[in-house]
């Protein structure tokens, strides 16, 4: 896949770059993505029908379950070259923003900072009941274990199907996209509300979309750059054409 040399002279010369990624950026990590089809145990479950409240209060133990398990399979993934070269661009961009809507915490790991997780993030906790986030808690045998502030069940730090998202983290992505002069949608195949109407909010306030995917999602046709391939492989080599030079 050929870089277009016109994009690589933008990205250089950019002031204010935002940039969302979807699951597809952990493909390479070894992490499945949402819509892939979930291996073994899970292969019978759809993730959309288990990441909602409603499982959760019909089967505490599964939908917990679900979530150790992709907790586990996290930690044993390491970030790939994709999320490292997202580190090369908060270093090298003033004004750089990302955001994800993945819960797996690589970005983090990779060495990003400058992060909004519009999903919130499956290596945290809170209490059910009273929402109390809960950084670490010890394994019980109750399953869920219990907050440990009120007794209630834990739940994942996650944003389900048909909840809100966190409104600061909302309110800071559109802020982040409405001035930004370069937006990139990486992984994402841009179905999932409110994340998926971030690059059309981008280029209504002016920004250049880039799209980096291998496939086609609905908004490729507001991309003015199309990298058709794998995130791990073309982010490094975009980022080494910009900057030839960084270590
Ligand atoms: C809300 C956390 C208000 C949990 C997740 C408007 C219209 C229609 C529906 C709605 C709407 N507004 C709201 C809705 C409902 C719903 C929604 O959007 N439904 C969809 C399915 C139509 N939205 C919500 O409920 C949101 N809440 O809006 O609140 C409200 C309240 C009540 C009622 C209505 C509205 C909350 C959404 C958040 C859900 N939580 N995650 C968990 O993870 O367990 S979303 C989940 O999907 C993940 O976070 C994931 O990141 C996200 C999006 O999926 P993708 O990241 O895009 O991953 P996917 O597998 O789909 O695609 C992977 C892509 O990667 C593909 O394109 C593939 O080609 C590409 N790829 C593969 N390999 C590579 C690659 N790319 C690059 N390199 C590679 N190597």
């Amino acid at each position: 896949m050929e870089i277009p040399p016109e994009l690589v002279g933008k990205l250089r010369s950019a002031r204010r770059v935002a940039v969302l990624t979807g699951a597809g950026v952990s493909a390479e990590s070894g992490v499945p993505t949402f819509r892939q089809a979930q291996s073994g145990l899970w292969a019978r479950y759809d993730p959309q029908s288990l990441a909602t409240a409603t499982a959760f209060k019909a089967n505490p133990r599964l939908v917990w379950e679900w979530y150790a398990w992709r907790r586990n399979l996290v930690a044993q993934a390491a970030p790939n070259p994709g999320h490292y070269a997202l580190v090369v661009l908060e270093h090298r961009i003033p004004e750089f923003c990302l955001i994800t809507q993945n819960v797996d915490g690589l970005h983090q790991r990779a060495g990003s900072h400058n992060i909004i997780e519009l999903h919130g993030n499956i290596q945290r906790s809170k209490c059910f009941d009273e929402h109390t986030v809960i950084e670490s808690w010890e394994e019980q045998t109750d399953i869920p274990p219990h907050c440990p502030h009120c007794g209630g069940m834990l739940r994942p730090d996650v944003v389900w199907f048909g909840e809100n998202l966190p409104p600061e983290a909302l309110e800071a992505a559109r802020e982040a996209v409405e001035h930004c002069e370069l937006f990139f949608t990486i992984g994402t195949s841009g179905i999932v509300e409110p994340a998926a109407s971030l690059p059309s909010l981008a280029l209504q306030a002016g920004a250049v979309v880039v799209e980096i995917n291998p496939q086609t999602t609905p908004q490729t046709r507001l991309a003015s750059y199309i990298l058709r391939g794998p995130s791990g492989v073309l982010l490094p080599e975009l980022v080494a054409r910009a900057w030839p030079n960084f270590p």
